[in-house]
């Protein structure tokens, strides 16, 4: 058992869908002497895709912790998925880890997925390595990989091992650089490394020049700062499926990633009890401190129930102490600590710095909460997490009368665990939507209220998000007077309203002087003026990027009422904006397409059918093109069905919200004239 902090280390596996992620973590396992013999993705007999759909995909859906203990180290693995529909399953791997490793399937190169993941891990300061998996496989080339991965990733890519034997096993160039290599040579990729870390150690670096070599004690720490840096990103050969480069692969692990304290330490954020500007906050991985855990996964499982995922940044966590859920006030208990491998959970008596483990049956922790020990750290939050915005929508409802409250039950707590799955109330059109990533993503959610709770849904497209906006300033005045038999009613507003940078929402200024509105009636007439938003002006949809400056008005010391100045605010904004010209707006998306090259004409001949603009075009492998567009989202309704008659099956896309733009002149009348009817009606 690892006891110190120094013998424990964290990795993700990321990258694209097939890679061979779930089976490289089968094969470290095994090689560990954690289970007996590496399980299949293909007979679903693998430790991280364990729930019941994921076996009959055979692909991962999920996050999927897997620790275990090798030669006195505790190696706290996370599986992620690959496909872009289920980012929001992969991306907070990020946030638990101190080293990403990207996989590549050797066969493909760089996919899409690839590239991503190592920008992201970057931008969260994270050490990285390039696994470069499926050496096995017929016509790889790794050579070529390699040199793709240093185009791509920059030169800082050194082979730490090179494969050997025809691919059957990998020669190591790091610790004892003696043997054979498949192409280059042993020697030639030691001298690089050598070279590349000795350079962020100035004295270190006159040793070598002068002397010719260096210890490897020597070397540790610049070793860890060049990984810590970015300024070398070792890239290592494996299979999954033969083993081969698998045992090097752990040593690795544990002789050179960083311990919990030689990463770049994770930064919370402490935001002031009244809101404003967050201040930085840097965990300090001493079990001796306040305890600093932060919930990276939930899973709900219909039998065990809420299993709240952590990773420990500060202090230690034990099951009989009393934490804090984020701002909560309540303390918990939690019990039982436990370490997870798959859907095994093994308890363990405490949790240090490094150590993922998770605690169940506590429904109050939720997706991103911090537990800690201290009421001191009740506003320490997590960095946020840059997660895509989800914009591909499905109305939805119950086949079954009866149903709906079963189904929203089920839709919340797939909503727990996905922070990239949304549900929507459109009261507009009386809908409820739910929103996610891409059609895989949601169909996903579909497929799981069929197969594990039994309940069918209905879907449609969902109504469009519409906006609307201004085009220009505008005052406006009202006038509230009742007189009726005793008590009056009395206020009075003079407003003017301006168009706000795109996404900007709203702002409310009082400019008003010498207490012409009394300020107590301020907040009435900002009400009045807010009851306007949700239903907008022509077209019925929420209004956004307004200001509204109220600067003068009247009232009377006895007739003036809250009521009257909501009223008079409310009337004063309708009177503005009918001068303000009133538009429409429509959600524009960003759409990434990857299908076979021959299809690329008929693609780009639908995307421009559809008001929409290719921005680029790119062919990451042979056979295959990948384009970048930006579209209306109202113009998409059909682009799933049309992709997939197009390509046969063999598109894919993926959706990502983007800005509004001013709808065209035809929509705006259309939408405009929609609304009128009811509008008149009221
Ligand atoms: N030939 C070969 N196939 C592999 C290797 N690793 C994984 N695979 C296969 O590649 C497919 C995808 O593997 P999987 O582990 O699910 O990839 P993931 O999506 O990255 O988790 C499966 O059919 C695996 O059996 C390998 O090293 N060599
Ligand atoms: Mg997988």
């Amino acid at each position: 058992m690892a006891n110190s902090i120094k013998r424990i280390r964290t990795l993700a596996l990321v990258g694209q869908s097939g890679c061979g992620k779930t089976s490289l973590a089968e094969a470290l396992l095994a090689k560990a002497g954690a289970i007996p013999a590496p399980g299949s993705v293909e007979r679903g007999t693998t430790v991280t895709d364990y729930t019941p759909l994921e076996k009959q995909l055979q692909h991962s859906l999920k996050l999927a912790p897997a620790s275990f203990d090798y030669q006195d180290h505790r190696i706290h693995l996370l599986d992620t998925p690959g496909y872009p529909d289920f980012l929001g399953h992969a991306l907070p791997a990020l946030a638990a880890v101190e080293t990403a490793a990207i996989v590549i399937n050797a066969q493909n190169g760089i996919e899409m997925m690839s590239g991503r993941f190592m920008q992201w891990a970057q931008k969260r300061a994270l050490d990285r390595i390039v696994i470069v998996n499926k050496i096995d496989a017929e016509n790889v080339d790794c050579e070529d990989v390699l040199e793709r991965i240093q185009q791509a990733f920059g030169k800082e890519c050194l082979p730490l091992n090179l494969p050997a034997g025809n691919r059957s096993k990998v020669s190591d160039c790091f610790f004892a650089p003696s043997g054979e290599a498949d192409f280059s040579s042993v020697e030639d990729a030691h001298q690089k490394l050598i070279d590349q870390v000795v350079e962020v150690d100035e004295k270190l670096m006159e040793k070598y020049l002068e002397k010719g070599e260096v210890s490897p004690e020597e070397l540790h720490e610049p070793l860890e700062r060049a990984l810590r840096e970015g300024h070398l990103i070792p890239v290592l050969f494996a299979s999954a499926k033969t083993g081969a480069g698998i045992g090097e692969l752990l040593d690795v692990i544990i002789k050179l990633l960083p311990n919990p304290a030689e990463g770049n330490a994770p930064v919370y954020q402490s935001v002031p009890a009244g809101g404003g500007e967050p201040t930085e906050l840097q965990a300090i991985p001493d079990p001796g401190r306040h305890a600093l855990a932060h919930v990276f996964k939930i899973e709900i499982d219909p039998y065990i129930g809420r299993v709240a995922v952590f990773r420990v940044h500060q202090g230690r966590l034990t099951p009989n102490m009393q934490l804090f859920i984020g701002e909560g006030r309540k303390p918990i208990k939690p019990g039982h600590l436990y370490m997870l491998r798959g859907k095994h959970q093994t308890e363990v008596s405490e949790a240090i710095p490094g150590d993922i483990c998770a605690i169940a049956k506590i429904d109050d922790i939720q997706f991103d909460h911090i537990l800690h020990d201290s009421a001191a750290d009740a506003h320490v939050h997590a960095k946020p997490l840059e997660m895509p915005t989800s914009v591909f929508g499905l109305a939805v409802q119950p086949k079954k009368r009866g149903d709906e409250q079963k189904v929203s039950d089920v839709l919340h707590k797939i909503m727990a665990e996905d922070p990239c799955f949304r549900l929507e109330h459109n009261a507009q059109a009386n809908e409820t939507v739910m929103r996610g990533l891409g059609e895989m993503h949601l169909r996903t959610v579909l497929e799981k209220m069929s197969s594990q709770y039994k309940l069918e849904l209905e879907t449609r497209p969902p109504s469009i998000p519409f906006r609307e906006t201004i085009a220009a300033k505008a005052e406006g005045h009202s006038r509230h007077k009742k007189q009726t038999g005793g008590a009056g009613q009395f206020g009075e507003v003079y407003l003017k309203v301006e168009p706000l940078p795109r996404g900007k929402g709203f702002e409310f200024v009082d400019a008003v002087k010498g207490g012409a509105i009394p300020n107590q009636f301020i907040p009435s007439v900002e009400k009045g003026v807010r009851s306007v938003l949700e239903h907008g002006y022509v077209a019925g949809y929420p209004l956004q990027d307004v200001r509204v400056i109220v600067y003068d008005g009247k009232s009377h010391p006895v007739d003036s009422k809250d009521v009257a100045f909501v009223s008079a605010g409310r009337k004063a904004f309708m009177d503005a904006l009918a001068k303000a010209r009133p538009i429409v707006l429509e959600p524009i998306v960003n759409v990434e397409i990857t299908a076979p090259d021959a299809r690329m004409g008929d693609i780009a001949g639908e995307l421009s059918g559809h008001r929409a603009h290719i921005k680029g075009s790119d062919t990451p492998r042979a056979g295959i093109v990948q384009i970048s567009a930006q579209a209306p989202l109202a113009e998409l309704e059909h682009f799933p069905a049309r992709l997939k008659s197009l390509t046969a099956g063999h598109g894919t896309y993926s959706l990502e919200f983007s800005h509004y733009d001013p709808a065209p002149p035809q929509l705006q009348q259309k939408l405009i004239a929609a609304h009128k009817p009811q509008a008149e009606a009221e």
